[in-house]
């Protein structure tokens, strides 16, 4: 009766146990990430090293998104950095940017984000720099070279009564359209060329309208937005109407004014 009851753990019960546990311990959701596309790649060390965002890269906010292949499979790395980087006649810039980090629910992909404060062209071209850090703890660098980058509504930049640059981009809502959405506005500090600190405790206050023409226009309902970290300022808008919208945006950091600038794009109708 013992014997047959080990027998039976280990033929029957045992390979159960082990099995769940794999599947709980060592899942590895390999799911692809769905409307992204592929916007660069890099080899380095026998490695391909993929660039995904939801749309060619434009000027202002860009989620950015890795992957690591050896041959057609994809590698699990243990960590990754990056660096974006503009190249110009003059002089090299950055730009305000996340180190990527492993996506929650698409394990494979790495995700961070970068606003590109230039387009690419006749003025220079951007290339993001990185490292990895394999499993075996290896090191790989590389880059994705001369990535192209439009320009977008979704940038502005204003120069503060103390002569400071700041940079205020458009985050959401990323394609604006009538009814009530969130609205959130990010806040860069131009240090220096190659460091663009987020401004977390400013003061920012909108105005948006639409202008009829003929000398009339009008505002809609919004709430004013309030710090959320990492230079994020989230509130709410309204459109009552689809058409051309300029939103106002006015800073202010501590004693200092920053400015305000004026972001003027379209709202379609839902
Ligand atoms: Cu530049």
């Amino acid at each position: 009766m013992k014997s047959f009851l080990k027998a039976f753990t280990v033929c029957v019960v045992l390979p159960f146990v082990l099995f769940s546990c794999d599947d709980d311990d060592n899942y590895i959701d390999s799911s692809e990430l769905e409307n992204v596309a592929l916007i660069s790649t890099a080899t380095v060390g026998g490695y391909t090293i993929e660039l995904y965002s939801e749309d060619a890269l434009a000027t202002g906010y860009n989620n950015l998104y890795f992957r690591v292949l050896e041959g057609s499979d994809v590698v699990d790395i243990s960590e990754m950095s990056i660096m974006p980087i503009m190249h110009m006649t003059m002089m090299d810039h950055a730009a305000p940017y996340s180190q990527p980090t492993r996506m929650e629910e698409f394990e494979d992909y790495f995700a961070g984000y970068t606003v590109f404060i230039m387009p690419s062209g006749e003025m220079g071209t951007w290339d993001i720099e990185f490292d990895i850090t394999t499993m075996a703890n290896e090191t790989i660098s590389g880059m994705f070279e001369a990535i192209t980058v439009a320009s977008s509504w979704r940038l502005t930049s204003v120069t503060s009564e103390n002569d400071q640059n700041y940079y205020v981009t458009w985050y959401a809502p990323e394609n604006p359209k009538t009814g009530d959405q969130e609205l959130t506005v990010m806040v860069h500090k131009r240090e220096n060329m190659m460091s663009f600190p987020a401004v977390v405790d400013a003061e920012v206050t909108i105005y948006p309208w639409m202008d009829m023409g003929g000398g009339s226009g009008h505002s809609t309902n919004f709430e004013e937005p309030v710090a959320m970290g990492e230079g994020m300022y989230t509130g709410s808008i309204n459109y009552s109407m689809s058409g051309t919208w300029t939103t106002e945006v006015t800073v202010v950091d501590g004693d200092e004014t920053i400015g305000t600038v004026l972001f003027e794009y379209s709202v379609i109708a839902q």
